[in-house]
């Protein structure tokens, strides 16, 4: 018989108990997930099982159930734990997956790029909820944003920091995350990096890393941008 080392929350390790794969219950889209999808699939090459909400009842049954610590959602099953709290939950497995730098002056880094690109993702997701007109100001807005506030700063990290990642000399959350926003705001405005050469180069790097290669190809887990579906989906699921 394999023995096949299981880990509890804290990384220690049980024999016999096989690692049961990560579920994931959210919506089917991406909002405050997609993250979370990238760090498991395209980072840690981790496949995951999903629950899409489609329905109030599977809303209210995991209220019922008392999984969702503040009745929200992202809920993330692994190692036994439901998780919640986006962020923390990213912490979580960028700490298990060896991908939070090494050093705490490394980590904090991290947690400040990761907000930055966070803060940005979450500008695009909320605007899917505009009305039309307002939500293309919004896009538009938000394009300048990434161009003058946060491309230009991680133009500037890649420079200062000569190293083929942001932090370190190894891929953590960082990189990760900055790839993944990048993407989101070349949807928005595809010659968006045009004045920033070494994001060009990193993009093309990072992307080229085979578990986040194969996470970029058609059939993967990833998520496609918002549509009206799937707002009317949050809507009714949500109540609001
Ligand atoms: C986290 C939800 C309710 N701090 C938490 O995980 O980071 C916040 C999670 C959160 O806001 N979850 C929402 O469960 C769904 S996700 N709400 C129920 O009673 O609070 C959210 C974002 O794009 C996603 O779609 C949802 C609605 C966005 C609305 C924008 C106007």
């Amino acid at each position: 018989m394999v023995i096949i080392p299981s880990q509890d929350a804290f990384g220690n390790s049980e024999p016999g108990v096989v690692d049961a794969k990560p579920k994931l219950y959210y919506f089917h889209g991406r909002g405050k997930m997609e993250s979370i999808r990238w760090l498991l699939a395209a980072a840690a090459g981790v496949e995951f099982e999903e629950e899409f909400l489609e329905t109030r009842e599977q809303y209210e049954k995991l209220r019922k159930d008392g999984r969702l610590l503040f009745e929200q959602v992202p809920l993330v099953e692994i190692d036994g734990l439901p998780l919640t709290q986006t962020r923390a939950i990213l912490s979580y497995l960028a700490a298990k997956h060896n991908l939070y730098g090494k050093d705490l002056k490394e980590r904090v880094r991290i947690d400040m790029y990761t907000d930055g690109t966070q803060d940005l993702m979450m500008m695009i997701a909320h605007a899917a909820f505009k009305p039309p007109q307002e939500k293309e100001e919004n896009y538009a807005f938000i394009v300048k944003r990434a161009k003058t506030r946060y491309f230009p700063v991680f133009e500037k990290i890649l420079k200062d920091h000569g190293e083929a990642f942001l932090v370190g000399n190894q891929l953590s959350w960082a990189d990760l995350q900055l790839l993944e926003a990048i993407l989101m705001v070349e949807e928005l405005s595809a010659p968006v990096l045009s004045d920033f050469p070494l994001l060009q180069a990193f993009k093309t790097r990072i992307s080229n890393i085979p578990t986040i290669k194969k996470f970029l190809q058609p059939g993967s887990q990833r998520k496609p941008p918002p549509d009206d579906h799937y707002v009317e989906v949050v809507r009714n699921v949500l109540k609001f």
